[in-house]
């Protein structure tokens, strides 16, 4: 009898296999700029399918550990991490995964440069890429409020790319009474006995990255102001100069779900050291920097994390056979597979202009409206691709059949980490209601609606002799459709908008991303025919669902479906 066994997936140099990747650079990138960054991006990606998913794997066997007192019964919460956990942090320095955003090498185009490097590194980081995204958002915040002696001591340690003196920030923003809400925020800050330190005392529920080596939070200075006028933004060092913890206490290390290499830690802040940046008060709106960074990342491991999917998915249905045939032959399969890319794809365009937009405004060559675009893109590019990547993850694992399901494949870990996506920093219904208060409080709705009208006036010609029509005029109707629906806006009450909310963002980032997939299609026809027919189906497949649909009767019915939500089950 002869025995059978599964022959498993390989991964291939996560820059060169990547074709729709190399689409959008060739789209968004002066020929120079990608002349200069390819050889690194191919140096990365094979380092990424090669030194690092051993590393990865160590990481999440070894979670970190909580000890909080030594033999002798002092209390010194350390945090142990594997040393895999530690080599990330070097490759991270060593491939310029923050810093090559800071460098600016290329003007404006070294967000895309930065972003598509950490679109590569992330999905063989065990996730290091969270500490990343909060030392990136720190450093912005610091490139624009922090006073000159923290640009010489943070700001350069952070965007370092030397790895012992690469520094690592937090965000430390959720307290008890909630992740949303940060108004209710209770910490206090006390003037400190020296010139320009304050001390903090409060409780801080869901601390990501607690081995970092700074962190900016939150901390309410005077108890009349409330919500998050009142709060102001602080810069705490984790240490002492003798290496002592800073008037932190850890309470325990989180039992998550997924994310399990990443220390996240409640704390205990006990007079903890804190300088302000900038003036008391308005602590959201100095820390949005930071969040809309952070918020980007997101979307881009979201990316990432398709593709690694994606990536085992397709190499694996070219080995498995069932039915007396490969996967890659069978019909539904490939349509399964398909259906995966284009989502990847459509997420991909959206990001990447944001990515676009975001270096624009960094190197200061943002218009207004682009800088409108990019308020409105940010929380659109974050929920859309939170959502996707959990679907995307699990129909991956189906792909697999059993193996999917079981745990040292390494694949039920694509789901476990990609849930997080949709959750942490902000949830879909609150960055649904970012995008309403981008949209319709600071005037950003105009702006996409316009760029929306620009793109379908351009493309009208162009997609005529491609077969793109069709889809074409389906966008068409989906920006006739929403620009009526944001017309009638006013017209409706709070808790009316309020419920369309979330069908306004969806539909928002389903168009946006069509027109940019048409875009993409109609630009690889006219300059890399090779890529040209795959481009143009991702963008007739997806333009062939309805881009953005608001069912009236919802806002008739608001009543029941309160009564419905709450009353279902007694
Ligand atoms: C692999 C990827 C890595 C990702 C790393 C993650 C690790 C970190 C884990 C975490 O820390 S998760 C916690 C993250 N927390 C959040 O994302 C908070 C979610 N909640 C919200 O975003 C709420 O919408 C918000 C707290 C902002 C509501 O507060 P308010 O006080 O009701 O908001 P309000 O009054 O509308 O806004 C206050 C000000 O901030 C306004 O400006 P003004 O003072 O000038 O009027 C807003 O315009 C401004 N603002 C709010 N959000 C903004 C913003 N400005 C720019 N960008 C934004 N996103």
């Amino acid at each position: 009898m002869t025995s059978f066994f599964q022959t498993p997936p390989r991964l291939q140099n996560a820059y060169t296999s990547d074709s729709v990747l190399k689409s959008v650079l060739k789209r968004r990138l002066p020929p120079d700029v990608l002349e200069a960054i390819e050889p690194g991006l191919m140096s990365l990606g094979d380092r990424t399918v090669t030194e690092m998913p051993s590393l990865a794997a160590a990481a999440e066997s070894q979670p970190p550990v909580h000890v909080p007192f030594d033999p002798w019964g002092r209390r010194i919460d350390e945090i142990q991490v594997s040393d895999a956990w530690k080599q990330m942090h070097r490759i991270a320095a060593e491939e310029g995964i923050v810093a090559t955003a800071y460098e600016r090498a290329h003007g404006p185009y070294s967000r895309i440069h930065q972003l598509v490097r950490l679109y590569l590194y992330h999905p063989s980081s065990a996730i290091y890429s969270c500490p990343l995204a909060m030392t990136d958002g720190a450093a912005r915040v610091l490139e624009l409020l922090g006073p000159q002696d923290l640009q010489e001591r943070a700001f350069s340690r952070l965007i370092s790319r030397d790895p012992q003196e690469f520094w690592t920030s937090g965000q430390w923003m959720t307290e008890r009474t909630g992740g949303s809400d940060v108004g209710k925020s209770l910490t206090r800050a006390e003037p400190g006995d020296r010139d320009g330190i304050w001390r903090l005392y409060g409780n801080k529920w869901f601390t990501s990255a607690v081995t970092s080596d700074m962190t900016l939070t939150l901390a309410r200075m005077d108890d009349r102001i409330p919500g998050t006028r009142g709060l102001s933004l602080f810069y705490v060092e984790l240490r002492r100069s003798d290496g002592t913890l800073n008037g932190i206490r850890v309470l325990r290390l989180k039992d998550k779900l997924g994310t399990r290499a990443l220390p996240t830690a409640e704390l205990d802040l006990v007079g903890t050291e804190a300088r302000l940046l900038g003036d008391h008060g308005h602590g959201l709106r100095k820390i949005a920097p930071l969040l809309n960074i952070t918020r980007t990342y997101n979307a881009v491991c979201a990316l990432g994390t398709m593709r690694r999917g994606i990536a085992l998915a397709r190499d694996y249905a070219t080995r498995r056979e069932a039915f007396g045939k490969r996967l890659s032959e069978q019909p539904l399969h490939l349509e399964t597979l398909a259906a995966l890319q284009t989502e990847l794809e459509a997420g991909m365009q959206l990001t990447m202009r944001l990515a676009e937009l975001l270096g624009r405004e960094e190197c200061g060559d943002a218009t207004d409206s682009e800088q409108a675009l990019l308020r409105i893109l940010t929380p659109l590019a974050k929920l859309f691709t939170g959502k996707q990547v959990v679907r995307v993850c699990s129909e991956v694992l189906e792909c697999f059949g059993g193996a999917g399901y079981v745990e040292d494949t390494g694949l039920p870990q694509l789901l476990r980490d990609g849930q997080v996506l949709p959750i942490w920093e902000g949830t879909t219904n609150i960055l649904s209601l970012d995008v309403l208060r981008a949209g319709d409080r600071e005037g950003a709705l105009g702006p996409l609606l316009d760029d929306c009208r620009r793109m379908l006036s351009e493309l009208t010609p162009r997609c005529e002799a491609r077969h793109l029509a069709p889809a074409l005029r389906s966008a068409r109707d989906a920006v006739a459709r929403i620009t009526e629906f944001v017309r009638r806006i006013p017209d409706l009450d709070p808790d009316q908008i309020h419920l369309a909310a979330r069908t306004l963002a969806l539909g928002l980032a389903s168009t946006y991303s069509g027109l940019l997939l048409l875009d993409q299609a109609v630009w690889s026809h006219e300059h890399e025919t090779s890529a040209a027919a795959d481009r143009s189906t991702a963008a007739r497949r997806w333009c062939r669902r309805r881009l953005f649909e608001f069912d009236d009767a919802s806002l008739q019915e608001l009543p029941d479906t309160q009564r419905l939500a709450m009353t279902g089950d007694g």
